[in-house]
């Protein structure tokens, strides 16, 4: 599989002609892809491109973009089941699951093109005679969306949408890990007639083309998700130099488990939560917090559906824990979890590599660690969980806030009152109750709070925050 970069409605090499072979996690000794590495002047283009696009497509009638949107969508659910499968080969994300992600992405696609109909200002009473006063949203201009491997389908398409639907134009920088996941969005975009320039897609390294874009004057908006430290880096940059920026960062996730849980789903939330996509996810359960009357119950009963689980090869459709995405990552979860060993975590299962080639580590459950420690704090982006022992609400709720991050935090209860303190005090952006940290609807707001996120949440009418400017018009009439 080759693949090159979408500029200004061409499929090009990079200018620089560099390529890099992407491999399969599962199976590291196989290339399952060369792919263009975009170079700073590529970056450069795809942006002149988009600019020169912006003003015929912010222009046009939104029902004629929504059109659009609703081929897209059917053009990527008739290759869903190969978008999935490439998402498995380049990943390692498991079939089951990539294969409901290409679904997601087509359903952001028609909810988005279902947007476009929407009001898209209010009208106010006017303070003197004879004039209309009301707020219009605009289109920002030419969007960056810098976008992971770890949804590589979901994520760039719940970016690009809302920036396509409110008139933008888009340079989309694809994850250096799942180049060909997104270039099929691509291709869906240009069969259903999308004009030149409207989206522009690269790949190649953060490092070179993240930074083109983030320091170009022509890019007025960036979108990213991410890790931390970059998207810090590029928020002070970009800000310097007032562009808009949206950042979708980490989270430490925690899973409270109430003496009146249905341990069995709550077991069950647990497991998906901490180990599908290998715990791969912002939204992954990092902490379960198990009320001490449920608490050894709990624990025997998690240990055995993690000796249940399915580990391996993610093309089988009935794995549920495959490998990480690169050696790197393998790396640094094996040193994670050495450094939860050494600061007293005791491992219950797990905590190794499972396989010799494939870069795979065994579904990995922690106790005994110390609230302040790494574990404890750290988003380790790997199968890796720990288990906490707590007795009152207050001491669960107070724990499950001590960390920097708040992206999602679920409670298994039946009590309303347990309930309500949970949904009123719990520090996180997406709450869950009776069920999983992970997940997102296609048409509710997505993001978190502290230090999981900058600027407005994403997804559902949310969207339209970042993608718009808004402006206020007092038009007064001339006189007769
Ligand atoms: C989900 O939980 O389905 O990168 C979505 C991430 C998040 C998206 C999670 N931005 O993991």
């Amino acid at each position: 599989m080759t693949g090159r970069l979408y500029v200004g409605g061409e499929w090009r090499e990079s200018s620089s002609s560099r390529t890099y072979e992407k491999r399969d996690p599962w199976r590291p000794s196989e290339v399952v892809g060369v792919y263009a590495a975009a170079s700073a002047a590529d970056a450069a283009d795809a942006v002149a491109a988009a600019r020169l696009a912006l003003p015929a497509w912010s222009s046009l009638p939104a029902d004629r973009r929504a059109a659009i949107f609703r081929i897209a969508a059917a053009a990527l659910d008739a290759r869903a089941e190969d978008v999935a499968r490439d998402m498995t080969a380049e990943t390692g994300k498991p079939l089951r699951e990539a294969r409901g992600e290409a679904a997601r992405a087509a359903t952001i696609l028609r909810f988005a093109a279902g947007e476009a109909w929407r009001p898209v200002g209010e009208v106010y009473e006017p303070s003197v005679p004879d004039q209309t006063l009301y707020t219009r949203r605009r289109p920002v201009g030419v969007v960056a969306l810098i976008t992971p491997w770890n949804f590589p389908a979901a994520i760039p398409v719940w970016k690009l949408a809302p920036a396509l639907v409110y008139g933008n134009t888009v340079v989309l920088k694809l994850a250096y890990e799942a180049p060909r996941t997104g270039l099929h969005l691509a291709e869906c975009f240009a069969e259903a007639g999308l004009p030149p320039g409207v989206l522009n897609v690269l790949t190649g390294s953060g490092s070179e083309v993240g930074a083109a874009l983030v320091g170009d004057p022509g890019v007025r908006a960036i979108s990213f998700t991410g890790s931390v430290p970059v998207g810090h880096g590029l928020r002070d940059e970009a800000n310097a130099r007032n562009c808009r920026v949206q950042l979708e960062l980490g989270g430490h996730n925690p899973l409270l488990v109430m003496g009146d849980a249905e341990l069995d789903r709550a077991v069950e939330a647990a497991y998906a939560g901490a180990f599908w996509s290998a715990g791969q996810k912002c939204t992954a359960t990092r902490r379960i917090l198990v009320q001490d009357a449920v608490y050894d119950e709990f624990r025997g009963r998690f240990l055995a559906r993690v000796a249940a689980g399915r580990v391996g090869d993610p093309a089988d459709p009935g794995t549920e824990v495959g490998p990480l995405v690169n050696e790197s990552a393998l790396r640094d979860v094996l040193a994670a979890i050495e450094r939860g060993r050494d600061e007293g975590g005791t491992l219950l299962t797990g905590g190794h590599r499972a396989h010799d080639d494939a870069y795979l580590i065994a579904p990995t459950v922690f106790e005994d660690v110390a609230d302040h420690t790494f574990l404890s704090c750290e988003e380790v982006f790997g199968p890796v969980t720990s288990l906490y022992r707590f007795s009152t609400l207050d001491e669960g709720l107070r724990r499950a806030n001590a960390v920097e991050f708040g992206l999602s935090a679920a409670i298994f209860t039946r009590d309303l009152r347990t309930v309500q303190r949970f949904t009123t005090e719990a520090e996180a952006g997406i709450l869950h109750v009776n069920s999983q940290t992970a997940g997102a609807d296609v048409h509710v707001p997505f993001g978190g709070i502290k230090g999981s996120g900058w600027g407005p949440h994403e997804q559902g009418r949310a969207a339209i925050e970042f993608y718009t400017e808004l402006v206020t018009v007092y038009q007064d009439a001339p006189a007769e």
